[in-house]
Order: structure tokens, then C-alpha cells, then sequence
């Protein structure tokens, strides 16, 4: 036990006035370590006192007044510039969001243009050739640390089949792509040193440990497990007024609540693990991001990749045509009265007040095309390496944030529950300097975008004509971009027919899926498509494997063909069983597993024709 006199020396030999100390902390301090003081004194000096006023007596809960300091100094050190940074700014923003201050004060928004792509057309094809030549110069980062809540599902997002032909999850969809990306970038730089890909992806507490267990029982889904680095974001601190004291968990007084910090989150984490230096110094040159659940989005990367090697945009945002209302931001030009401008998203919660307070009395609603004019941003962001590193030089990564505190009542004043800062990863190039290329790339939404976000109750209730985003029409898009894009490449595939699953009207197009070997760019897929052929409505086709080529096929059934590298496959004739059919199950019958019910529909294997090809060779399928 410390005596009076020792507790004051050591108050005196830090030169503090233990008046100024919370008696508490006062009684406690000879448990603590020089930097656990440091840190006790950063936190009174940004009036965080009230954290130690029931702290118990010296020899009491001992273990979990050091686990508070533990705490403090992992939040203290995750952070860029440190806890007193994040309160000064939560203050500021505090104080903004009390004062009803628009974040877009003196900005005019308007359309801004940028490229547009359609698949196939020439100039498609060219920026895909371009994108395949730069991907062995990339580096992708997967953010995946939220959980989902619209979802609602139990188990991690990455975990969940992109579709349920193949049962192919995301995490694998996205792997798989960018091995392919890699093979055919490289194959155009033969003799020269094959590079490896590298794939970062964030996590965080609710999703880590599942997320790597998810990589290693399946050894990594054919990555070497040194390609792949796994990022963990932390939590920040919750806020428990406009003075941004710090909550205490209700269940633990010797512990901060914390909360999720948003996915901006992936740029410091990124700076301050080393790895975009290392990445610059091995030549390096594009970081591309990327979202938890688009089984589409692999298909616009080749030819967005292309557009920003071309154009040489240090910034490129994906987006495609967005519907007034739809939960995605709209890109959107924003000038200032002083002359600045800047394109950038403006998040979906905040662009309807934002055009009303700048002369669009009707806000956030399409236009005379059925879209709304501002393209939707759908996260996906190519970034050149150089000027991203040097920018992140000059912030640390820290990125603009925001506070969205639900307030009591009007006086503003107390919160319903603790809020925390947030912050976006698209809201990066908000701090760039006017000389900044930043431009992006709109394709079409069948080709580019299709998440799974909203549980099927959620997901029926969205307005007529605007996407569900949810298990159903994730997986109904991957069939429907699949069979539009043979079609384009001279495939004859019957028309959909349209169904109802879990209350959601969806088209139903032949179940055509491959593996992203087989084909990443529009010239390659066609390049395997030959002769006349057709796929009907009713069919199934899963090509697992590389070199299979169509050759005046007609299918009318389920087709599944397997096949090694090396293995040269052609199939053709008439191919015709009673196939896989669609049944549909309700969200609610427990007897399926959960990934299958949020879709509302389960596969019955009826019949089908399944070949493999376990060795290299020239082989025919020809029924
Ligand atoms: N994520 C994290 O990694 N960490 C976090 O703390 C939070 C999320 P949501 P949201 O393209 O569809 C975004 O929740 O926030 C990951 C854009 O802001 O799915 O509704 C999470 O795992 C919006 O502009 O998205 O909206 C997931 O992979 C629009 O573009 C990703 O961040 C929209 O996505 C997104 O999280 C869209």
C-alpha cells in the first residue's frame, strides 16, 4: 500500500497538483506506469476525469484499472495524432452537428461528367486490354471489417455463396479473380519476372478471426497464404455529450465503449503498416478497393483499371446509373463561393438535403432518363500509389469525418444513446489539392454492381423499380450479367422469365456461371465462343475451368465441366437433360440452412451432364 507521503512525492516529481487529479486516480497512482501516467494526464487535460470517478480503492479490481490503460493506449495509438485529436475533433464536430451547420456550407453541387463505358463497344474493349497489362502492378484492398447489420446474417459477409449454382463464396469469387487478373497479366509480359498480386483485406474484431479461418480451411483458395495480409481495424471511443466526454461501457466501469469508426478506416491502417512503401518500392503503381458482396464487380475492373492507367488519374471511382433514393452516394461536383471545386461522393443520407438546400426543392429524385443525374458510387476506387502515398504522408491516413449523434429532443443537448466519429473511404480525395486528377468511370449496373446488403424483409419493401440489393437479386445478377455478356459475344440465350422470391420480382436467366479464369475481359470470353450457340432459359452451365471452348453448342439442361490447366476442352452438339431446377422456399422455413433461405429459392439437381478434366490434353465433348 502506498503511503501519503510516497503518493505525494510522485505527484510532486511529476509535477502535477493532485488538486487538479480526481482523488480516485490520486489514491491509484503508484499501480501505474510512467506511460500509463503520460496517458492519465492526456485524459484529464481533455477533461476525461469523470472515466475514473468510481475507480475503487488501491487493492481493488488492481487487474482492471491496468486493463483500462491497456485500453486507453490502444485507442491512443490506433488513432492518427492519438486520443486528443480524436476528441478535440469530436468536439468540433460536435459542436457543428448542435449548430445545424451543413458539412457542405457555401457548395453548389452539380453533374459532373466522367467516362462512360458499355461493355464490348471499342472502347470497352481497349481500356480492358490496358487494365489486364497494368493488374500485375496492383495491389487490391478487400475492406470487410462491418457486419452487415441491414443483412442481418449470422456469419460473416465474404462467407456467403455469390451464387448457389456452385456454392462459391465471395471471399473465393475475389481470390480466384485476382489470381486470373495476375495469370493474364502477366502472360502479356512473358520472359520478365512474374509478379504476385497482393491482396489486403480489413477486418475487424467482429469478422477477423472468421475471416482468416474462412482463408485457411480452404488454404487460402489457391493464393500462397503470403499474398494475403489481413489488416485490423480498432474501434473508437463512444461519446457521451456535445463536450465528447468518453462513455463508459454500461457494463464495465473500467472500460471505454467503443464502436465501429467506419471503413475510411482502411486508409491509415494502410500507411502505418509499411505496406504501401514496400509496394511502391517493388514497382507498384495502382491500389484498388473494394467491398464485401459484389459478385459483379470483378468485371469492371479490367477495363476501370485501364481507364485510369489511360487517362492517369491518381483517384478513379466506380459508379453506375443510381436511382433517386437508392442506398448508394451519388458523385457529384461540388464548387465553392470562393471558387474550389471537387467531385467527390456525397453519401445517400445527404445528398437529398444537400440539393434542397441549393434550389432543387424536389431533392434526391430521377430525372427525365429514370435515373437520378448524380452517378451512384459504388466504392470501388482505383488509386494511383505515388500521389496516394504522398498525400497519406501529409495526413497519416486520418480522413474527414463525421458525427451523426441521435439527439433527446431539439435543445440538442443529450444523446438517446453514445455516438462516435465515423469516417468513409471514399471521402479520401476531400483533402487533395486542386491539382488532383480525379475522375471516374460509369458502367452499366447489370455489368458492374450487384451487393448483398438487405435482409429479404428489408428487401421487399424497396420501392418498385429500384434494386434490392439483397441474397436474391445478388445471385439473379450474376446469372443475368453472365448471359448478357455471351449473348453480346453471339450466344443465342433464350429471354428470362420473371419470379418471385421472398416478395421480390427478379428476371430469371439461364444459371451461366465460370470461373474467372475462363474469361476476365469481354475479347477473351468471346475468344472461347465460336459457331452458332445457344443456352436455353431452363439451362445451368458452370465452366470450371480455363481453356473450354463453346463450339456450336445447344444446351438444354445442366452442363458442368471441370477442367485442369493445360487441359484444352471443346464442347459442342446438343446437350440435353432434365437439368436443375429453382424451387422456391420461404425466409422463414428453418428446415434450409440460412444462406440458402434469404434468397428464397434452393437448387434441385435433377440431372445433369458433368465432365472432368483432371489432365493436360486436347480433349472434345460431344454428346
Ligand atoms: N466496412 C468496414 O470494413 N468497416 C467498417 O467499419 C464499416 C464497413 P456497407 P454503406 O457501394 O453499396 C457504402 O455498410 O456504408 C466495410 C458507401 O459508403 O456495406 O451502406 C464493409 O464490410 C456508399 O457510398 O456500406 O455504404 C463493406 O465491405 C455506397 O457506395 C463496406 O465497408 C455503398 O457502400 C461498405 O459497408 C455501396
Amino acid at each position: 500500500m502506498a503511503t501519503a507521503d510516497s503518493t505525494a512525492k510522485l505527484l510532486s516529481d511529476l509535477n502535477i497538483n493532485a488538486g487538479d487529479w480526481p482523488p480516485n486516480l490520486v489514491k491509484n497512482l503508484h499501480l501505474l506506469s510512467p506511460d500509463e501516467i503520460e496517458l492519465g494526464k492526456t485524459l484529464l487535460e481533455m477533461g476525461q476525469g469523470h472515466l475514473f470517478q468510481d475507480w475503487a480503492e488501491p487493492g481493488v479490481d488492481d487487474d482492471q484499472k491496468k486493463a483500462f490503460f491497456a485500453q486507453v493506449a490502444k485507442l491512443n495509438s490506433s488513432y492518427p495524432g492519438g486520443l486528443a485529436s480524436y476528441i478535440r475533433t469530436a468536439r468540433e464536430l460536435l459542436a457543428d452537428s448542435k449548430a445545424g451547420k451543413n458539412p457542405y456550407d457555401g457548395f453548389t453541387p452539380s453533374v459532373p461528367t466522367g467516362e462512360n463505358l458499355s461493355l464490348g463497344d471499342d472502347n470497352f474493349i481497349k481500356f480492358e486490354e490496358a487494365g489486364v497489362k497494368e493488374a500485375k502492378n496492383a495491389a487490391f484492398v478487400l475492406v470487410a471489417g462491418g457486419l452487415g447489420e441491414r443483412l442481418g446474417y449470422n456469419g460473416i459477409k465474404v462467407a456467403l455463396p455469390a451464387e448457389t449454382t456452385t456454392g462459391t463464396c465471395f471471399l473465393q469469387l475475389y481470390v480466384e479473380s485476382i489470381l486470373a487478373l495476375q495469370e493474364a497479366s502477366n502472360q502479356l509480359t512473358q520472359g520478365t519476372h512474374q509478379k504476385e498480386i497482393p491482396f489486403v483485406i480489413m477486418t475487424s474484431d467482429d469478422t477477423h478471426a472468421r475471416t482468416l479461418d474462412l482463408l485457411e480451411s480452404n488454404s487460402y483458395f489457391g493464393m500462397k497464404s503470403t499474398q494475403v495480409k489481413l489488416l485490423k481495424q480498432e474501434k473508437v471511443a463512444c461519446l457521451d455529450d456535445n463536450d465528447a466526454r468518453l462513455a463508459l461501457d454500461p457494463h464495465n466501469k473500467y472500460k471505454i465503449q467503443t464502436k465501429p469508426h467506419g471503413h475510411g478506416d482502411v486508409h491509415s491502417l494502410l500507411f502505418s503498416s509499411g505496406l504501401l512503401k514496400v509496394w511502391l518500392d517493388s514497382g507498384l503503381r495502382w491500389v484498388i478497393f473494394f467491398q464485401d458482396t459484389n459478385g459483379l464487380l470483378f468485371k469492371a475492373i479490367p477495363a476501370s483499371l485501364g481507364v485510369s492507367a489511360t487517362k492517369e488519374y491518381h483517384v478513379n471511382s466506380l459508379a453506375v446509373p443510381r436511382k433517386a433514393k437508392e442506398a448508394i452516394g451519388g458523385i457529384t461536383k461540388l464548387t465553392h463561393s470562393d471558387g474550389r471545386s471537387m467531385v467527390i461522393n456525397v453519401e445517400y443520407n445527404q445528398l437529398d438535403p444537400l440539393l434542397r438546400a441549393t434550389g432543387h426543392p424536389d431533392g434526391d429524385v430521377n430525372c427525365e432518363t429514370g435515373y437520378s443525374p448524380f452517378p451512384g458510387n459504388i466504392n470501388q476506387l482505383i488509386l494511383e500509389l505515388g500521389p496516394y502515398i504522398e498525400e497519406l504522408t501529409k495526413t497519416g491516413g486520418a480522413i474527414k469525418e463525421f458525427v451523426n449523434p441521435k439527439y433527446k429532443d431539439a435543445s440538442k443537448t443529450s444523446f438517446k444513446s453514445s455516438t462516435r466519429l465515423e469516417c468513409m473511404m471514399q471521402d479520401y480525395p476531400k483533402t487533395l489539392p486542386p491539382s488532383a486528377r480525379v475522375g471516374f468511370t460509369v458502367m452499366d449496373t447489370w455489368l458492374a454492381y450487384a451487393p448483398v446488403k438487405n435482409n429479404p424483409e428489408e428487401a421487399a419493401k424497396v420501392p418498385k423499380g429500384n434494386p434490392y440489393h439483397s441474397a436474391t437479386s445478388g445471385e439473379m445478377a450474376i446469372y443475368r450479367a453472365n448471359s448478357l455478356i455471351l449473348k453480346k459475344a453471339g450466344v443465342q440465350v433464350e429471354d428470362p422469365v420473371q419470379q418471385v422470391f421472398n416478395g421480390q420480382e427478379v428476371e430469371v436467366w439461364p444459371r451461366v456461371t465460370w470461373k474467372p479464369k475462363w474469361g476476365m475481359t469481354f475479347a477473351e470470353i468471346k475468344s472461347k465462343v465460336s459457331g452458332s450457340c445457344s443456352v436455353s432459359q431452363r439451362s445451368t452451365m458452370a465452366l470450371k475451368g480455363r481453356d473450354i471452348f463453346l463450339e456450336d453448342l445447344h444446351l438444354d439442361g445442366a452442363l458442368i465441366i471441370n477442367s485442369t490447366d493445360g487441359a484444352e476442352v471443346k464442347v459442342g452438339g446438343s446437350i440435353q437433360n432434365k437439368g436443375w431446377l429453382i424451387e422456391r422456399i420461404d425466409y422463414k422455413d428453418t428446415a434450409f440452412p440460412e444462406e440458402v433461405r434469404i434468397r428464397g429459392f434452393r437448387i434441385d439437381k435433377k440431372e445433369q451432364l458433368e465432365e472432368t478434366y483432371s489432365q493436360p490434353g486436347k480433349f472434345t465433348l460431344k454428346p
